[in-house]
C-alpha cells in the first residue's frame, strides 16, 4: 500500500493508522491538465477491466460507464440520472489484469469520471486540490478490499436483535398507534423487533424531546414494548430549533457549538422544526455536547437510533430566503414575461439545498475555521460519532442499534447506515441489491433499504420480492413516506405470504450474523459480487443482479413485475433450495451453467455452494426467542 499526500489535506479520520507518506511520484496513476479543476488524476481501462467501488451511490455493481460526484445530498430521487446519493465513498477498485485500489481522501468534492467520457478512461478530479491518495495492489479483489478494510478499521458491530424484522412509517403518530402496529403484527404471528419513531414521536420536532400529548406515557410505552420484546427505535434529527426557553438549544447557544456565518452569528437553516442552528458536529467539544443529548431517550431505556437530515439537508437558510422573498417582490410587482416567469420558477426550485447556503456557513475544526463546503461530506459522519462515542461514555455496557442516513469512509467504524428515500420501484429494488456489495467494500456492512419502497405506493407484489431480498441485509426494515399507501405487511392480502417470508429471516439469522461477524472480524465482505469470488469465470464477473452472501450461498432475487420464474446463473455446482415461506420444500442440485429458475410469489430460492451448508434455525416471533443451538444443516 502507498500513501500519497497533495496540498494540506484537511484530517477527515477515515484512517486513523496511516502509514508513512511515500515520497517519490504517483506511478499507478497520470497526474492530468485539465484547467477546469485544481488537480485530476487519470487511468486508462482496458475493456476487461471492471470497476467496483463508491459505496452508497447509483447505477451498477461495475460502476463504469457513469460520472459520479462525492457530494452528500438529501435527495429523495435516485434515478439513472443523479450522480450521487447521501454518502461519499471515495474507495474504487479496478479489476482486470491488475487489481488496484484507490481511496482519495478528502472532505471536498471528487468528480469520478468511470469511462463515462471516454469508456477507456479513468479520470478522478477534484475540487479542492488536498487529498491523500492510497493505492493498494493486491493479488486479487477480495486481497485489496480486505488490505483497505484493514486501514480503515473495524466495522460497527449491531447488536443480534437488530438482525431481526422491523416496522417503520413516517410516521406512527401515538402511542397507542404504536401499540396497535405492534399488536397486529404478534396476533397475526409476524415476528418483529424493533418498531421505529420517526420525526412525530418529538414535540414539534425538537431533538430530545417527547410530544406531551401524543406520547405522554412514553415510559410505560416502552415498558410494554420491552415485555412484548420490541425496540423503539426513535429518529434524531440534524437541525436543532431555535426556540427561547428549550433547553437543548439555549445550552448550544449559551456555548457556542452552533455553526456560525461569516460575522459569527448562529447560521439559522430551515428543517422539520422550522428555523435551527446546526450543531457543529466537527467541533469536539460541540460534538460531545450533542452525543450527550442522547442520554434522554437512552436513561427511558431507548437503545437503537437513527440519524437523519444530516448531509446536512437544508429546506432554506433564513439568509436566502431573505434574498429570494425580495427578489421575488419584485419580479411580481412588474409585469411577468416568459425568462421572468422562468427565472422566478428556477429560483423556487433551488431554495433548498442551496449551493450557496453551504458556502455560507463555518465549523470550528481542530481550532481552525473552515468553510462548511471544505468538509460538507463529513457533517453526517461526525454527527453519528458523537451519538455513537456517547453511548461509550454514557451507556458503555449497552449495545446499541446505530444506523445514519448520510456518512463518509471512517463512520463504518461507529454505526451502519439504511440507504435513504428509495421509491416503490421495482429498479430500485435491484439496486438495493447492487449496492450491498460496495457499501461492504467501504466497511459498510449494516445495511439495507427501505423495503417495499419509501417513496410512492409500494404493490402487494413488490412488497414480496422486496421482503424476499430484504430477508439477507443486516438490516431489515419496512419503511414509507408520509401520504403513501400504508405497507405493514398485515395490509395486503398476501399477508400470509409476507409472514412466511420474515419468518425465513428468522430461519436465517444465525447464519447472517456468523457471516456478518466474519465479514467484521476479518475485515472482509458480507455480500460478494460473483466476479469476487470466481475472478476466471467471465460470466460470472458481468453478473449485476446475483450476489453471494457469506461463504456458502448465492441469491438471486426477482425484481420484475409479473415475472414468475428468472435466469439464473450458476458459477459452480449449486443446491437450489426452494422455501416455500419459511418451510423448505424442495433441493434440487443444478450443474454449472444456465438456468431458468421458477419463483412464483412467496418462494425463496437459496442456492448453496457446491461442499457448503446453510444451517437454519427454528422460526421465532423475535431474535430474543431464536434457539441458537438448535440448528439444521442442510
Ligand atoms: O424530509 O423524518 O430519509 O426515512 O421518514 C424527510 C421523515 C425527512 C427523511 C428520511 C425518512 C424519514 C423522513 N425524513
Amino acid at each position: 500500500m502507498k500513501r500519497y499526500v497533495f496540498g494540506t489535506p484537511i484530517e477527515t479520520e477515515a484512517v486513523l493508522d496511516k502509514p508513512q507518506v511515500e515520497e517519490s511520484a504517483i506511478t499507478a496513476l497520470r497526474i492530468l491538465d485539465d484547467e477546469r479543476f485544481p488537480l485530476s488524476f487519470g487511468l486508462d481501462l482496458s475493456d476487461e477491466d471492471i470497476v467496483y467501488g463508491l459505496g452508497e451511490n447509483v447505477r451498477g455493481i461495475n460502476k463504469r460507464g457513469w460520472l459520479y460526484t462525492s457530494k452528500n445530498a438529501d435527495d429523495p430521487v435516485h434515478d439513472e440520472g443523479k450522480h450521487s446519493l447521501y454518502a461519499s465513498h471515495n474507495f474504487i477498485l479496478v479489476s482486470g489484469a491488475k487489481h488496484v485500489g484507490f481511496f482519495f481522501d478528502t472532505p471536498g468534492e471528487v468528480l469520478f469520471d468511470i469511462g463515462y467520457n471516454h469508456y477507456d478512461k479513468l479520470v478522478v478530479s477534484l475540487v479542492d486540490p488536498d487529498v491523500e491518495v492510497y493505492v493498494i495492489e493486491g493479488d486479487s479483489d477480495l486481497d485489496v478490499i480486505h488490505e483497505f478494510r484493514k486501514l480503515i478499521g473495524k466495522s460497527y458491530r449491531a447488536p443480534k436483535w437488530a438482525f431481526g424484522y422491523g416496522q417503520c412509517r413516517w410516521s406512527y403518530m401515538t402511542s397507542d398507534e404504536v401499540r396497535d402496529v405492534v399488536r397486529k403484527h404478534r396476533e397475526a404471528g409476524i415476528p418483529l423487533d424493533m418498531l421505529y419513531l420517526d420525526i412525530d414521536y418529538m414535540d414539534s420536532y425538537k431533538d430530545f424531546t417527547l410530544n406531551p400529548q401524543t406520547f405522554a406515557d412514553f415510559d410505560q410505552l416502552v415498558a410494554e414494548m420491552k415485555e412484548q420484546k420490541i425496540h423503539l427505535v426513535p429518529i434524531i434529527d440534524a437541525g436543532v430549533k431555535v426556540e427561547e426557553g428549550y433547553d437543548f438549544y439555549e445550552e448550544g447557544k449559551k456555548n457556542g457549538y452552533f455553526c456560525k456565518d461569516e460575522n459569527g452569528e448562529d447560521f439559522i437553516v430551515g428543517v422539520w422544526p422550522g428555523d435551527c442552528c446546526l450543531p457543529d458536529m466537527l467541533n469536539d467539544e460541540a460534538r460531545e455536547w450533542f452525543g450527550n443529548g442522547y442520554k434522554f431517550l437512552l436513561d427511558k431505556g431507548i437503545d437503537g437510533f437513527w440519524n437523519d437530515m444530516n448531509e446536512p439537508a437544508l429546506f432554506y437558510s433564513k439568509k436566502h430566503l431573505g434574498e429570494v422573498t425580495a427578489q421575488l417582490g419584485a419580479l411580481l410587482s412588474g409585469k411577468l414575461d416568459i425568462n421572468g416567469f422562468f427565472g422566478f420558477k428556477d429560483t423556487l426550485e433551488h431554495i433548498s439545498n442551496n449551493e450557496e447556503d453551504y458556502k455560507s456557513f463555518y465549523h470550528n475544526y481542530k481550532g481552525q475555521k473552515l468553510r462548511h463546503d471544505k468538509v460538507h461530506n463529513l457533517f453526517g459522519y461526525y454527527m453519528t460519532r458523537s451519538a455513537s462515542e456517547a453511548f461509550k461514555r454514557l451507556v458503555p455496557e449497552r449495545e446499541v442499534l446505530m444506523f445514519s442516513r448520510s456518512s463518509y469512509i471512517g463512520m463504518h467504524r461507529y454505526a451502519g447506515i439504511w440507504q435513504g428515500d428509495n421509491k416503490s420501484w421495482w429498479s430500485h429494488l435491484l439496486m438495493n441489491l447492487k449496492m450491498m456489495p460496495s457499501l461492504n467494500m467501504c466497511g459498510f456492512l449494516y445495511t439495507g433499504a427501505d423495503l417495499g419502497g419509501f417513496g410512492d405506493h409500494t404493490t402487494e407484489d413488490l412488497m414480496i420480492r422486496w421482503l424476499s431480498l430484504g430477508i439477507f441485509t443486516p438490516l431489515m426494515r419496512n419503511h414509507s413516506a408520509l401520504g403513501t399507501r400504508f405497507q405493514e405487511v398485515y395490509q395486503f392480502d398476501a399477508v400470509e405470504k409476507m409472514k412466511g417470508i420474515i419468518q425465513l429471516r428468522y430461519r436465517l439469522i444465525p447464519y447472517l450474523y456468523q457471516a456478518y461477524e466474519k465479514a467484521i472480524n476479518e475485515d472482509t465482505m458480507m455480500f460478494y459480487p460473483l466476479g469476487m469470488v470466481f475472478p476466471e469465470d467471465e460470466t460470472a464477473r458481468r453478473v449485476e443482479d446475483q450476489l453471494l452472501v457469506g461463504d456458502d450461498i448465492m441469491i438471486a432475487p426477482v425484481y420484475e413485475q409479473n415475472a414468475v420464474a428468472r435466469h439464473v446463473y450458476l458459477p459452480e455446482e449449486m443446491t437450489c433450495l426452494r422455501f416455500r415461506g419459511a418451510e423448505l420444500i424442495e433441493k434440487t442440485v443444478l450443474p454449472q451453467g444456465h438456468h431458468y429458475v421458477e419463483m412464483p410469489l412467496g418462494e425463496v430460492c437459496i442456492f448453496v455452494r457446491n461442499g457448503h451448508m446453510l444451517q437454519l434455525a427454528e422460526n421465532a416471533q423475535s431474535v430474543a426467542d431464536l434457539d441458537w443451538d438448535n440448528l439444521t444443516f442442510v
